[in-house]
């Protein structure tokens, strides 16, 4: 197969000063922050679906995409090519992982044992590719929300025959990820939610999606998967309320059906501003019930209310990102996987290297900065400062379990009034961080 790309070279590290539109200006794999290569710290994944499979149309108009190597059929022959120009573009911009729905790497079939058939024929393809370009696989997952049999969700659809479907999918979708050694497997949930609560037992829904991550839990063992399982929260779209909503309702569901030990979260920025919340927000959520997995980098636009998965180029965005995952110790199974498409106007085979070369130095510049505050202190110890008073004397004893009620209205029946509060500094932090951006 000809080169897929062949006006690019591999993207090479020039530094700050560079004007090379594809260069890395800041990410430089083998450089140490805080002891840790940045590879190791951002571990950068790319996405099939959004970057190989996106014709970019939109509700007003076809698709715009130029994809020379794309023969526009529905083959497995050019399944298979398609996965060729994949790596070709992973492999030159560096990037050591990628992630992908069952259904983005290969067609569906006339029926169940057909379609699983062209999977396998195109994941030897890209068992074959990870193995020439060095790429490995940070998740798999199954794309439960395309086809029309799944048009009132899968796992938490009203025909069984939905729910049964959707499992042989997923089994199949893990067996191929772990085929490909992939380091994860996420659950989306595509269509689990409402449209209409007039049509909706919602109780019964719910039930039947836990007991579909429960089988997940147990097929994993069964086939001595080790991979780390994540759920990833949306808010909305395509539904009107997907039940995975936010980081909290997605904890909640997993402790209140006992799957919160085999699951933890992926994180979107563009979901965490859909659901009215920070990124910043979700992650502090999530790293608090120790359930931080992983995220999908990208962003939104804050004038449009949908997913427009825009890739990041904020950095306070992604500084404040790179201190929460450097709070917790970094990424373990997880990655930045730019969950992020190209705008319509951006057809051309080169914006995707624009596009994903600018979300990496967006992120290795987040993680320099976050390093470099980090090693000043002064943020951490303000935060530390400020609940001194827990420290000692009644805080203390309320943080033991040593005082109640009582002992709390003798105490301050004794003192009368609060004495003093501090400032929350605000402004002083904000322009804090920005001394170093
Ligand atoms: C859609 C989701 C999806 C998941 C993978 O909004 O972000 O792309 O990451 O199914
Ligand atoms: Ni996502
Ligand atoms: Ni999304």
């Amino acid at each position: 197969m000809p080169s897929a790309f062949p006006k690019i070279p591999k993207i090479q590290y020039e530094g700050p000063k560079s004007k090379n539109p594809l260069a890395f200006k800041h990410y430089n794999p083998d450089e140490l922050v805080e002891g840790r290569p940045m590879k190791d710290h951002l571990r950068f994944s790319v996405v099939y679906w959004h970057t190989f499979r996106n014709p970019l149309a939109d509700p007003f108009g076809v698709g715009t995409a130029v994809r020379p190597w794309d023969d526009g059929t529905n083959s497995v022959k050019n399944a298979q090519n398609r996965a060729r120009a994949a790596f070709e573009f992973i492999e030159k911009l560096g990037a050591p992982f990628y992630a992908f729905h069952d259904r983005d790497v290969a067609p569906e079939g006339k029926d169940l044992r057909e379609t699983n058939k062209n999977l396998d024929a195109v994941v030897q393809v890209l068992k074959e590719e990870q193995q020439r370009a060095g790429v490995k696989l940070l998740w798999g997952t199954a794309c439960l929300f395309a086809h029309p049999r799944y048009v009132h969700g899968a796992a938490t659809s009203c025909n069984a025959d939905v729910f049964a479907y959707a499992a042989a999918q997923v089994k199949k979708a893990m067996e191929v990820t772990h085929e490909l050694n992939g380091e994860g497997y996420v659950f989306w949930g595509g269509r689990e939610g409402y449209t209409t609560l007039l049509n909706t037992n919602l109780k019964r829904e719910m039930d039947h999606l836990a007991a579909f991550l429960h089988m997940a839990v147990q097929y994993k063992k069964k086939i001595g998967f080790n991979g780390q399982f994540y759920i990833e929260p949306k808010p909305k779209e395509p539904t009107k309320h997907q039940y995975d909503s936010d980081a909290a309702a997605c904890l909640n569901f997993l402790r209140e059906y006992d799957l919160i030990d085999h699951l933890k979260l992926n994180l979107e920025t563009n979901h965490a501003t859909l659901a009215g919340h920070s990124m910043q927000h979700e992650l502090e959520v999530a790293a608090a019930a120790n359930a931080l997995g992983s995220i999908d980098a990208n962003t939104g636009d804050l004038l449009l209310g949908w997913d427009t998965d825009q890739f990041p180029t904020d950095v306070y965005l992604t500084t404040h990102i790179m201190l929460a995952i450097l709070k917790m110790g970094g990424f373990t199974t997880g990655g930045t996987n730019f969950d992020a498409k190209v705008r319509r106007e951006s057809f051309e085979p080169i914006d995707l290297f624009y596009a994903h070369v600018g979300g990496m130095d967006a992120f290795a510049r987040g993680l320099k900065i976050a390093a470099a505050i980090r090693k000043d202190g002064r943020l951490a110890e303000f935060v530390k400062q400020r609940y001194n008073s827990w420290n000692a004397g009644i805080g203390e004893k309320i943080e033991k379990g040593k005082a109640g009620f009582k002992e709390l209205e003798a105490y301050m029946l004794k003192k009368g009034e609060v004495e003093a509060n501090t400032s929350g500094r605000q402004e002083f932090l904000e322009n804090l961080i920005n001394e170093f951006i």
